[in-house]
């Protein structure tokens, strides 16, 4: 009922709209880029150093979530979700290295249900978890019933020669010269552009995986020349930050806590050289834009920008995800979807992963399967300021048993901690958007404390915007 609502509201009439399914001719190709470890630092999401023209230009054809929550700021778990439409709660995937059949063996997953409904989907690079760099151009843990075509790309990686140096424990980076032909991600663009160039008669969904800015820190010397050395710093922690940090918390980062053993000028060379893998990443989606251009398809393509979830670049002495944290457990994402009212705006609704799914087979006019856990932001694309949900959950499982629960609402973020270290955290995005000051240290924030919790309680069911 849901999606037939939306519709109407969207002003499309359309009769064979109405019966959620489009006619051959207006089915649309659906271009679904995931970057991997991609935090917000992007030019369209207001990063003032990032050079990423090429998403940029997805976000001015469409609508940029400046708000939007992974799941679980882990890559397998993150994945399974948001392709399933499931959260981690009810895949029960809470680690990688799962594949989704392992625990849900009768899903459909989105890619499946386009496959199902007359499109030929494919997967070029990582979709579902891969390990990087050690399964780079492997099929483990995919999905074999959501494509028909599922290719893996081999990658030179950390062996790519040029200039390479390590930074810290284990950030790998390579800077190299030429176009990067041996690249993963140059060949999974390639396949995507070939895709786009061949089409015939058949609508087609494309999942694009490309594994940068993950580590290791691999892409051409000129887009390292983008950011001069000298020109980029990493965050400065206050001296007393992680006083107030749960112990769980702190477990849950493991390796990759304390700054990684760099030290301030390695510090700052790692985030210039994530930044160059943005770009580099960038200028791939690029090359694939250009060749939808060519094509003519352009105008009837949806395009899903994604990270899988966000990363942090020294902020709490971390660079990981993992963590409960808004620089972990936020992330990028833009739907472009041609022709509505929102498109080149941005919207500040708290939307969740887990709503792409429903979000994508609205637009297609595919029937919403009675499995999915999330809310369609198809109203959001017409007018992205609309009132939207009122809290986006997050959750965090270390090892020990320990579990992190997290709720984002419009100014606070509630965590809990359960375990064998319980504890809690709030934080007020008002007043401190670092989240450097946990008030549930503090007896005046006992009754704010109350309401938070009863937040989390409640649940994503509660927190759904009305339509
Ligand atoms: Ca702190």
């Amino acid at each position: 009922m849901q999606s037939r609502r939306s519709f109407l509201s969207g002003g499309i009439a359309a009769p064979a709209l109405l019966l959620g399914q489009k006619t051959a001719s207006e089915r649309p190709d659906v271009l679904f880029i995931a970057a991997d470890d991609m935090n917000n630092s992007l030019g369209c999401f207001g990063h003032p150093l990032v050079k990423s023209p090429n998403i940029d230009r997805i976000a001015a054809m469409g609508v940029r979530f400046d708000r939007a929550y992974c799941q679980f700021p882990l890559c397998g778990p993150s994945r399974t979700s948001l392709l399933s439409g499931l959260r981690p709660d009810s895949t029960k995937i809470f680690a990688n290295q799962i594949a989704i059949r392992d625990t849900v063996p009768d899903a459909l997953t989105l890619p499946q249900h386009f496959k199902n409904s007359g499109w030929k989907s494919h997967r070029f690079g990582k979709m579902y978890h891969m390990d990087v760099p050690a399964s780079v151009g492997t099929n483990k843990w995919d999905d074999p019933p959501s494509w028909d075509v599922a290719i893996s790309p081999p990658g030179s990686e950390q062996k790519t020669k040029g200039e390479a140096y390590n930074l810290g424990r284990g950030w790998n980076v390579v800077s190299f010269p030429g176009e990067g032909k041996d690249q993963a991600d140059d060949r999974a663009a390639d396949l995507a552009i070939e895709t786009f160039a061949k089409r015939g008669s058949q609508p087609v969904f494309v999942g694009l995986g490309l594994l940068r800015p993950h580590l290791p820190s691999v892409a051409p010397a000129r887009f390292f020349d983008l950011y001069p050395k000298g020109t980029v710093k990493a965050v400065v922690n206050p001296p007393n930050d992680r006083d107030d940090i749960p112990k769980a918390s702190e477990i849950s980062i493991n390796t990759r806590a304390n700054d990684m053993g760099m030290n301030a000028a390695e510090r700052d060379e790692a985030v210039r050289a994530y930044f160059a893998t943005v770009s580099y990443m960038d200028w791939q989606v690029g090359r694939v834009l250009g060749s939808l251009e060519k094509s003519g398809r352009l105008r009837n393509t949806v395009i899903v920008f994604w990270g899988d979830h966000g990363w942090h670049l020294g902020e709490h002495h971390r660079w990981h995800k993992r963590s409960l944290f808004e620089e972990s457990a936020r992330a990028p994402l833009i739907v472009a979807a041609p022709g509505r009212k929102g498109n080149g705006k941005g919207s500040r609704a708290l939307v969740e992963f887990v709503d792409m799914y429903p979000t994508i087979a609205e637009l297609a006019g595919l029937p919403r399967p009675a499995h999915l856990e999330g809310q369609s932001m198809v109203p959001l694309l017409d007018n992205p300021a609309r009132p939207w949900k009122t809290a986006a959950f997050t959750q965090m499982h270390g090892p020990d048993d320990i579990v992190g629960r997290s709720a984002r609402t419009d100014r606070y973020r509630y965590t809990r901690w359960t375990g064998p270290y319980p504890d809690e955290e709030l934080y007020d995005h008002e007043s401190d958007p670092k989240e450097y000051t946990n008030l549930a240290r503090k007896a005046s924030s006992a009754a704010l404390l109350q309401q938070m919790r009863g937040t989390l309680d409640r649940g994503w069911k509660a927190a759904r915007a009305k339509v």
